[in-house]
């Protein structure tokens, strides 16, 4: 009896190792903000990286994006790319609308002028901006990030990220 107890304690123990360390990667593999709620991400070569990024609704996060290209770059977050002739301009459907997100520097939040569609995060050359936003439950699904400086240019070049917004 004594030892069947040892090893059902030392299994139990196993197990629970086991989940703390796939708990513990899930929380920090790339793509996924870490305990600080920070998830950044780096815009090099007109490209995101990573470029599949995971967030959970009703917690709140910090994008950080740092931005190594000598050129500005543009974030929005939305889905359904808007086209006007032939060119990608925007989101259709803008997932910040209405959450008033925290940007520092406040004056990267910019108001995009026509093509352009919505808002925008303005990250100039070699400039690091965080965005802080609780999405809240009722955007759980499939977003994008990108960039459509150039009428989409940067967009169609690598500058879209897939933003998936779990379920708490
Ligand atoms: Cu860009």
């Amino acid at each position: 009896m004594g030892r069947t107890r040892i090893i059902a304690a030392v299994v139990l123990i196993g197990l629970v190792v086991a989940a703390a360390v796939l708990l513990t990667a899930r929380r920090d593999a790339p793509g996924r903000p870490g305990a600080d709620g920070i998830l950044e991400v780096v815009m090099e070569d007109y490209a995101f990286s990573p470029a599949e990024l995971t967030v959970t609704a009703g917690e709140p996060v910090t994008f950080r994006f740092v931005n190594r290209d000598e050129v500005s770059h543009h974030v929005s977050f939305g889905r359904d790319v808007v086209e006007e002739g032939g060119r990608d301009v925007g989101f259709a459907e803008d997932l910040l609308a209405g959450l008033s997100p925290r940007v520092s520097p406040a004056t990267a939040w910019v108001e995009l002028d026509p093509p352009y569609v919505g808002d925008a995060i303005l990250v100039q050359g070699g400039q690091t901006v965080d965005v802080s936003v609780t999405v809240p439950v009722d955007r759980v699904g499939e977003w994008q990030a990108g960039c459509f400086t150039g009428r989409g240019c940067h967009f169609r070049a690598g500058l879209a990220a897939t933003l998936v917004v779990e379920a708490p």
